[in-house]
């Protein structure tokens, strides 16, 4: 991305692809059906993503290029609608995309399903393959206070202390999994108190860096690549993820069908130039650039955003557009008319 006035501008193309995918996904919230809520939004997303001018290519997606028919790692997106002369004048930017982040929550009509993505400069974003990550997210006020190998009565008193209350005023959210077993045990035993969540660690993620939202840190084992687009989204509102891949399948206690063979990571591994297997990523690691912008719109009403709601003349949804360059958080609430020249807007 070469100057500000386009990253402002693809802010606010972005903003479009994820209210699209948030949109088509809402529509079949509580239907059961978790592949088909994530494949609208995946079409959704594709298909607003490619008229945004851009010459956009996805580091993050919906899995290898043989194994997405679309949004797959290396695809090319965005100036569909434009000749080639005209394309190749457009900025350069790598996207990491979720469209359906919480693709179960959408199935059941349960809080916090977002439509997500992360853009920045060439390289800017961790390539990171679709394995386990363990994180560990703070909002501002905490940054530089806690250590992802500290114990975890450590770093929630070091919390507590930088945001001048007991631990027992302190709420943790993690994943409700086996592998959390010994987490959630040590987060009771130093007296904070937790939310249980049944998926959707990057939602939280963002909220634990917002001031208000009740949630002081995210812990706990998720996927690698929400890791990297928490990562965006803390550069833009000045958290800390830390974090460590998770190669000790036996820890995890989950399907071997839903991890990639040991060798097989090991190979995309190494191609990302990653030989230290114990490396400890900060936000940055994860989100080097220095243009980023992150974009994420509500499916389902969650601590920040709100889910699509739907009426006769219309639909309205509620969105968070941030950019490190502009520094600017923008809360936006757009209502998507379709009532013809009558139709009322509401407050
Ligand atoms: C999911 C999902 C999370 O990690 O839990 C996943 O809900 C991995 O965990 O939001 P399981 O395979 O045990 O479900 C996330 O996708 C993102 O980090």
């Amino acid at each position: 991305m070469k100057n500000t006035n386009a990253e402002r501008e693809l802010a606010f193309d972005f903003l479009r692809v994820t209210e699209a995918a948030a949109i088509e996904s809402a529509k079949t919230m509580g239907q059961g059906d978790r592949k088909h809520s994530d494949h609208v939004a995946v079409e959704a997303m594709r298909l607003v993503m490619d008229q945004v001018p851009m010459q956009g290519r996805i580091v993050i997606g919906e899995g290898e290029r043989d194994e997405a028919p679309m949004l797959y790692i290396d695809e090319e997106v965005g100036g569909a609608d434009f000749p080639n002369d005209v394309r190749s004048k457009f900025p350069e930017v790598d996207i990491a995309v979720d469209p359906l982040e919480g693709t179960n929550l959408c199935a059941l009509g349960a809080s916090n399903a977002i439509a997500v993505l992360a853009a920045a400069e060439r390289g800017g974003l961790l390539n990171a393959p679709d394995m386990y990550m363990d994180k560990i997210v703070v909002g501002p006020s905490c940054k530089g206070s806690v250590d992802i190998e500290a114990p975890v009565a450590e770093n929630l008193r070091n919390i507590a202390r930088r945001l001048g209350r007991d631990v027992d005023d302190l709420t943790v959210v993690c994943l409700d999994r086996d592998r959390h077993r010994q987490l959630i045990a040590d987060v009771r035993a130093a007296g904070a108190r937790i939310r249980l969540i049944s998926d959707g660690d990057l939602s939280t993620a963002i909220s634990a860096a917002v001031a208000g939202t009740n949630i002081h840190a995210l812990m706990g084992i998720g996927g690698a690549p929400e890791g990297v687009i928490t990562a965006a989204a803390m550069k833009c509102l000045n958290g800390e993820i830390q974090a460590k891949l998770v190669f000790d399948h036996e820890r995890l206690g989950v399907d071997k069908d839903k991890i990639p063979p040991i060798d097989q990571l090991m190979k995309r591994i190494n191609s990302m130039g990653i030989t230290d297997t114990n490396k400890i990523y900060d936000t940055n690691d994860l989100a080097p650039g220095k243009k980023i912008i992150f974009a994420a719109t509500g499916v389902t009403d969650g601590s920040l955003l709100k889910g699509v709601r739907f009426f006769g003349e219309g639909k309205r949804t509620h969105s968070v557009v941030m950019t490190t360059e502009t520094k600017s958080i923008r809360f936006v609430d757009t209502v998507h008319v379709e009532g013809g020249p009558d139709a009322v807007i509401r407050f």
